[in-house]
């Protein structure tokens, strides 16, 4: 039961106010003050509580808006980094892709070429070994004033009179029975520089002159099946008759002469 219920019931009992009552009523009434007091600085003091964690929050609040707003510029910055880096990294991989395409390109020619000089190369060993066959077995020989150089490899009477004409000489002129008896000697066979090519039957040396000392052998020239133009030094027993007319594209080995200028 609460003080005031106390006070009037026992007022209602008695009907008088007796001193020890009023001395009980005004300690009470001290009591509520006090009490009253302790609320007041209880809420002061709640204010002032309250009033200091606001502060520490709007601080708080304060460093995190600033913390928010240098984030933002942060991320504004790397953005705007970022936008440039790209361009440039979009910049370098254009002009990558345009190295790499040139680089292809030349590859390609370089391949190209690299083709192009293994052919070169495959036709110049090749006539490399043709040179080094035919000048393996290329015999030399002398007589008179001229040099002679019998090839052993085999071409037609055009290709072999190129040959000849290509190292300053011409196919063999026999102009004498001792040049005659010393091819016999060699034991050959292989193209004269004689051909009837340009008039039938009207036999003239590659150096314009007619031919007037002849060692055929017996029956030719025949001109055989209407097509030999080309005479050819033949083995034979008989020394001053061994020349033969042949096709002029027949493979035959041949006799290169030069002559000694005077
Ligand atoms: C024969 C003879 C020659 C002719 C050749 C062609 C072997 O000789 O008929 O006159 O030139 O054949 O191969
Ligand atoms: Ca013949």
């Amino acid at each position: 039961m609460t003080g005031s219920r106390m006070i009037v019931l026992r007022h209602g009992r008695s009907g008088a106010y007796p001193e020890a009552l009023v001395a009980r009523q005004e300690q009470v009434v001290r009591a509520r003050a006090r009490c009253f007091r302790l609320a007041a600085v209880c809420l002061g003091l709640l204010c002032v509580l309250l009033l200091i964690t606001n502060i520490v929050f709007y601080v708080k609040y304060i460093n995190l808006e600033e913390e928010k707003n240098s984030m933002s510029k942060n991320t504004f910055s790397l953005r705007e980094n970022f936008k440039v880096e790209r361009k440039t990294f979009l910049s370098y991989i254009t002009n990558l892709t345009e190295e790499r395409d040139g680089l292809n390109n030349s590859y390609q020619n370089l391949t190209e070429e690299v083709d192009q000089l293994k052919s070169i190369y495959k036709n110049m060993v090749k006539e490399r070994d043709e040179l080094k066959s035919s000048f393996q077995n290329l015999k030399c020989m002398s007589f008179g004033s001229s040099n002679y150089y019998l090839f052993n490899n085999k071409k037609s009477w055009s290709e072999a009179r190129q040959e000849c004409r290509n190292k300053g000489a011409d196919l063999l002129i026999i102009s004498s029975k001792e040049e005659q008896e010393f091819f016999k000697k060699q034991d050959v066979h292989a193209w004269l520089g004689l051909t009837d090519a340009e008039e039938e039957g009207e036999w003239k040396w590659v150096n314009g002159s007619l031919m007037t000392t002849t060692f055929w052998k017996g029956g030719e020239p025949n001109n055989a099946n209407q097509g030999e133009d080309c005479a050819v030094f033949t083995p034979s027993t008989d020394p001053l008759n061994t020349w033969n007319d042949m096709p002029c594209t027949e493979s035959e080995k041949w006799i290169c002469e030069l002559t000694a200028v005077p």
